[in-house]
């Protein structure tokens, strides 16, 4: 005679939760913060130290490719319409002598890490100096130190090379290669502990042709890495009781 045996697995439910109420408040990444320059944010959403242009080659500017100067090279692949960029920002035009955009006190909603991206392109393939040229993409922790999350450095040569990521932060180009075509580039995941990050990219182009430009740029807050792991672990666990616990037909 068959007959169906059940067991109980209620009595596992206790430990599950306890393992996630002690693995975080967050199991799923969230986005803290976005700007994709659709709209003028300059003095709301952001701030900038040496915003400017000289209306053709030299500028540091949102722009929608067209308005702002006229010698923007023709970046693709940006969404919407708009975007940052920046050529020859040394210019007597940028009495701040410096480019760096800044935004301010983005809470970091309790998350233990984060991850920094941005879609970004660069104007030529031949133009970019290892003695000056460079994009960084830093982050601050309550007012803390300055920490570079994403680096755009030339591949070493001393002049006209590519645009290329620095990964290991050493000052010479040797990740992905930047071209007219914006690419996602993302930063490691990155542990912090606090309440509210600033976060500024901090550019320095010389002379004509060495254009970069941006948009999408985001911070991402991440689940502790072992929280990942964990939920893995305990849906195998679940998987594992639950096969156990399920009704079995015995014959
Ligand atoms: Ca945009
Ligand atoms: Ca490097
Ligand atoms: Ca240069």
């Amino acid at each position: 005679m068959r007959q169906i045996t059940k067991h109980k697995p209620l009595t596992i439910i206790p430990y599950v939760f306890s393992i996630l109420i002690f693995s975080g408040p967050h199991l799923h990444a969230g986005i803290l913060f976005t700007e994709g320059f659709e709209t003028e944010g300059l003095g709301s959403r952001y701030t900038a130290s040496g915003n400017f242009t000289d209306g053709t080659d030299d500028y540091f500017t949102r722009t929608d490719g067209f308005t702002e100067a006229s010698g923007i090279p023709v970046f693709t692949g940006f969404t919407g319409s708009y975007f940052w960029a920046a050529e020859d920002i040394d210019a007597a035009e940028n009495v701040a002598g410096e480019a760096i955009l800044d935004f301010s006190s983005i809470s970091l909603d309790d998350f233990p890490a984060i991850q920094i991206t941005l879609d970004i392109g660069a104007g030529s393939d031949s133009a970019f100096d290892s003695v000056d040229d460079f994009l960084f993409v830093q982050f601050r922790v309550d007012s803390g130190n300055w920490t570079t999350a994403l680096a755009f450095q030339n591949g070493g040569q001393v002049y006209n090379g590519a645009l290329y990521q620095d990964t290991d932060f050493d000052g010479i180009g040797d990740g992905t290669e930047l071209g007219l075509a914006m690419q996602t580039i993302s930063s490691a995941i990155i542990p912090v502990s606090g309440s509210l990050i600033d976060l500024r990219i901090d550019t320095l182009m010389t002379s004509g042709s060495e254009a970069v430009a941006f948009d999408n740029v985001q911070v991402i807050g991440v689940p502790e890495p072992n929280t990942t792991a964990l939920i893995f672990a305990v849906a195998s666990l679940l998987m594992i009781f639950g096969k156990r616990f399920l009704p079995q037909r015995e014959d």
